[in-house]
């Protein structure tokens, strides 16, 4: 590995790691990490038996104010008329109950999500209706609450960023696991302006995610939120910012090499599916993709030296239309001196 590149990667550490400390800034009490393995059976114990004894009391249909589409959750008291969040388990139509599995601290996470609303595509910009990758930006409101039902937090205000790669750069705020997890399974809204100026969020996605602690904040209370608890939050996704980790021109989203909206860094030794050179950095934060010692961001460029669009590069022989290409940029074996 060149010295630029361990460089380079040794600063996203950098980066991590005081993003990480700041993240903590708010700690009331830490008391000691049980292993993962021990917590996660009774998280999901309490987040199935959530799933099965509450239903949706009311969504808000109030649109352009801040309150619509606010989802709230009760205990079911009539079974006969208050279907459980768990009946909607992988329906046909909305709302619907899916789940991932998630690899995190050695276990097998289920997360589940709840669909209430897609986000669709609309106004002048005919923007919406777009997914966010786990290291995309989200402008979004949400409502926390415990399993109890309690209230710990919430926000209608969709002009703050929440970063999912946990990171605060770009005046985001770093964001807990579970956000990460849960928000690629939403889609986006659009905007637009009221008459008074401020701004209005329209055919927004709309749902809830339900987080086992270790997902969360785990064994470090929050004011007011004790250690260990699962939490529920109903979320709604405005809007989302694009980054570009490696800075290579190519937006973190479209080097996902699955499309399955989710790129991480894995323990050496297991094999990602968003690495072309396999050399342990995903592509997205990766700044010579294919491993050739030539950086991406001069592979994309044509004969005059001006970037193609992402749709357009080439693979080594000049072909720009078969969507099943190699893209130059991942072909290690393609010479792109002197194009
Ligand atoms: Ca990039
Ligand atoms: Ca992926
Ligand atoms: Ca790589
Ligand atoms: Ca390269």
């Amino acid at each position: 590995m060149n010295k630029i590149k361990l460089n380079f990667i040794l600063l996203i550490a950098a980066v991590v790691t005081i993003s990480s400390c700041n993240k903590n800034d708010d700690d009331v009490e830490v008391t000691p990490p049980k292993p993962y393995a021990e917590q996660y059976p009774i998280d999901s114990l309490a987040i199935n038996n959530y799933l099965k004894t509450n239903y949706i009391s009311e969504i808000v249909n109030h649109p352009g104010f801040p309150d619509d589409q606010d989802v709230t959750i009760k205990k079911i008291t009539d079974a006969g008329t208050q279907p459980s969040l768990w009946s909607y388990l992988n329906s046909p139509t909305l709302p619907r109950l899916t789940f991932r599995n998630v690899s995190a601290h050695g276990i097998t996470y289920k997360v589940y999500t709840l669909l209430i609303r897609e986000g669709i595509k609309g106004g002048d910009k005919a923007t919406g209706g777009e997914y966010p990758s786990n290291v995309d930006a989200v402008f979004a409101a949400y409502k926390g609450t415990l399993l109890d039902g309690t209230v710990f937090d919430s926000s209608n205000n969709g002009q703050a960023q929440y970063n999912l790669d946990g990171t605060t750069h770009d005046g985001g705020t770093g964001v807990i696991r579970g956000w990460s997890e849960g928000f690629p399974q939403f889609k986006t809204g659009w905007t637009s302006s009221n008459s008074d100026g401020t701004i209005k969020y329209n055919d927004f996605g709309v749902g809830v995610m339900f987080l086992p602690s270790g997902l969360g904040y785990y064994n470090t209370a929050q004011t007011t939120i004790p250690a260990y608890s699962p939490i529920v939050f109903s979320i709604k996704l405005y809007e989302l910012k694009r980054f570009d980790h490696d800075l290579d021109g190519i937006p973190s989203f479209q080097e996902d090499l699955d499309g399955d909206r989710y790129m991480n860094t894995f323990l050496s030794g297991v094999a990602n599916p968003d690495d072309t050179d396999k050399d342990g950095i995903p592509d997205f934060n990766d700044f010579d993709d294919d491993g050739d010692n030539y950086a991406t961001r001069g592979e994309i460029k044509d004969k005059d030296g001006n970037y193609y669009t992402f749709d357009k590069i080439p693979d080594c022989s000049g072909d720009q239309a078969n969507p099943d290409r190699l893209k130059r940029h991942l072909d290690a074996t393609c010479i792109k001196m002197n194009q």
